[in-house]
């Protein structure tokens, strides 16, 4: 069998045989009248994991951030983030669309903003400004290749931000990776925050969904904002039962996804045409920043993809490789050596 390596996300993993079961066999009810047991033993399950008071079951993670945004503002509102942050560059402006709030964004060092930053974006009450409602943060931090933001600095700005009467939200798309990646539990990353948002369809490797979690009424509030947004889903069950199966068998296991990019960061950290310091891949995502004046990233995603190995373009200058439960070492092995035969060809400096 010809083999084909998909580094392009963690998004692209199939349900394992077992999942597919446990899907198969789910027992199911009506989400939207609260009829379903396995949506509900999810939500229950993840909000003690985390530690808060409720969960809810979203089809995605941009419609988790979108929900949440939504149940802590009001129109006219503005939510601070980080300018390389998901819901600022990959959520089609759903705040503005969907919640009638201005998104702040700051300019971070490696996906985290100051304090200092923060305290001079927090408006202060006057008629022109809108309201500074809402800190939103992303750990791990997928622009900044995977980043474990450093827990006290996460601390300190939601410190910061409630002194100013602000909400938190956490964008924990990879909370687990960080979690796995740093020894410090899910629960304990975001207890500063008022609201959290939980892939399963991550490096967790469930086809479909995420949770939201939160104090029970800020819950109750997303579930009419998830309604409205056509996310009330029906016998949700059969989904749900593949994250249960995720969040239960698959987060130990994210330690392996983690050392198999730090080894392919090593191997292009010695290769023509690449800048990359292995040292900034702490989880599974590697971004492999092109050096000045080689081809452009454009070429090396067709090169790659003639050798049969997917990867993204990610801004200007780099490529993305993540590391997934659908990659073992064969396959690392295999898109190291189409790494290194398109480095051979394209890594020189053009003229
Ligand atoms: N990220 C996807 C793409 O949209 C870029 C990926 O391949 O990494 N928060 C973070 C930090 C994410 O990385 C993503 C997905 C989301 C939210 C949105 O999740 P989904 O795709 O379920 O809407």
């Amino acid at each position: 069998m010809t083999m084909r390596v998909d580094l392009r996300s963690d998004t692209v993993t199939r349900p394992t045989t077992v999942m597919r079961r446990a899907m198969a066999e789910a027992e199911v009810g009506d989400d939207v009248f609260g009829d379903d047991p396995t949506v509900r033993l999810l939500e229950e399950e993840t909000a003690a994991f985390l530690g808060k008071e409720a969960a809810l079951f979203v089809p995605s993670g941009t419609m988790g951030n979108q929900v949440s945004v939504a149940a802590h503002t009001e129109r006219g509102d503005e939510a601070i983030c980080e300018s390389t942050s998901h819901i600022f560059l990959y959520e089609g402006g759903g705040p503005a669309l969907l919640s009638g709030v201005q998104l702040h964004p700051l300019a971070g060092d490696r996906g985290l903003i100051s304090l200092e930053q923060l305290r001079g974006a927090i408006r202060a009450a006057d008629v022109h400004f809108p309201v500074s409602r809402l800190l939103c943060l992303e750990n791990t931090h997928n622009r900044a290749g995977g980043r474990v933001l450093p827990v006290a600095d996460v601390e300190a700005l939601t410190a910061e931000a409630a002194i100013h009467g602000l909400r938190t939200h956490l964008d924990g798309a990879r909370i687990w990776n960080a979690a796995v990646a740093s020894g410090i539990p899910e629960a304990r990353w975001v207890s500063s925050f008022d609201s959290v948002q939980v892939c399963f369809s991550k490096g967790l490797g469930a086809p479909v969904g995420s949770c939201v979690a939160g104090p029970r009424d800020w819950v109750d509030r997303a579930r009419h904002y998830r309604k409205r947004f056509g996310g009330g889903m029906r016998q949700a069950g059969i989904i749900a039962a593949g994250a249960l199966h995720a969040l239960r068998h698959h987060r130990e296991r994210l330690a392996e996804d983690h050392a198999r990019a730090r080894r392919m960061a090593a191997a292009l950290a010695g290769l023509p045409g690449f800048a990359v310091d292995p040292a900034e891949t702490e989880t599974n995502i590697v971004v492999a920043r092109l050096a000045p004046g080689v081809a452009d990233p454009q070429r090396w995603v067709e090169a790659l993809s003639v050798r049969s190995v997917a990867v993204v373009r990610f801004g200007p200058a780099a490529l993305r490789m993540v590391t997934h439960l659908d990659i073992d070492d064969d396959a690392l092995d295999f898109a190291v050596r189409a790494v290194r035969e398109v480095a051979a060809e394209l890594g020189r400096a053009q003229d």
